[in-house]
């Protein structure tokens, strides 16, 4: 997160970050995801760039982590992945990622799913098709870079405000012209100052809604960080809402 300032799990409890155990056994951070169930992780396809041979053994998913290179006994959950559902679509050839959006489906040592803490809690989905105006301030979270240049992913979650753009805006020519996808919307801040970046993919953009916060949008992609006319991509979360359904067998009682 570029602008953005650090924050603690309990503010964004659905928050999850994927690690990749490489070969020397080293924990790799890959990811961000967010709860959308007890047993379920939403996240970005593009996290795996091995597609469907992804070898799943070598996933870990925490929950209620401050920090990425501390261990919190009292409140990190830790899991496996059981199953890693990639979309049919997903597409990454025409300079962009197009249907990005891939589910985790998360297992305890003891064969359980995520319990329910202060730190740890589902997101609400929003239903299909919904459309949030333009100009509409939502929320990212993530342990992404603090600036595009910068080696390092942020110790801690950080947090940031930015704005929902509309499609007109964001598809025009000094935008992204056509590689933004029906399946993509863009959010930044007046200023350029503020972005998710590089570190933060697969993470939460959250809009209110009647007092609840709802997950519109996975970070995905974008030219840089915090450049002109080059706001973050956002995967179109209530373009899935069936294919979600169908892979995790929830229905929208279950999701809310
Ligand atoms: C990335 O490389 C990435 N500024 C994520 C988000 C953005 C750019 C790059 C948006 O994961």
């Amino acid at each position: 997160i570029v602008g953005g300032k650090v924050t603690t799990i309990e503010s964004h409890p659905w928050v999850a970050s994927i690690f990749w155990r490489s070969r020397f056994s080293e924990s790799i951070f890959q990811c961000g995801g967010s709860l959308i169930s007890p047993c379920w992780v939403l996240t970005a396809a593009h996290c795996f760039p091995d597609g469907p041979q992804t070898k799943i053994h070598r996933l870990s998913v925490f929950l209620g982590k401050n920090a990425i290179n501390e261990t919190d006994h009292n409140r990190e959950q830790r899991f496996r992945v059981e199953e890693l559902i990639i979309h049919d679509g997903f597409d990454n050839t025409e300079g962009s990622y197009n249907n990005d959006i891939a589910l985790l489906k998360i297992i305890g040592s003891g064969g359980q799913c995520a319990e329910e803490t202060t730190s740890v809690r589902t997101v609400c989905l929003p239903p299909a098709h919904k459309m949030l105006p333009a100009g509409i301030p939502c929320e990212v979270a993530g342990y992404g870079k603090e600036w595009e240049g910068s080696w390092h992913n942020s110790q801690y979650l950080r947090e940031a405000k930015v704005n929902l753009l509309s499609q007109k805006v964001c598809t025009s020519k000094t935008y992204y012209g056509k590689m933004v996808t029906d399946n993509m919307f863009c959010a930044g801040s007046p200023g350029w100052n503020i972005d998710t970046c590089k570190g933060d993919s697969g993470g939460p953009l959250v809009c209110e809604v009647n007092n609840r916060l709802f997950l519109f949008g996975i970070v995905s992609w974008g030219e840089g960080c915090s450049r002109e006319f080059r706001p973050g991509v956002y995967t179109r979360v209530t373009n899935y809402n069936r294919w979600i359904a169908e892979k995790t067998g929830l229905t929208s009682i279950t999701l809310g």
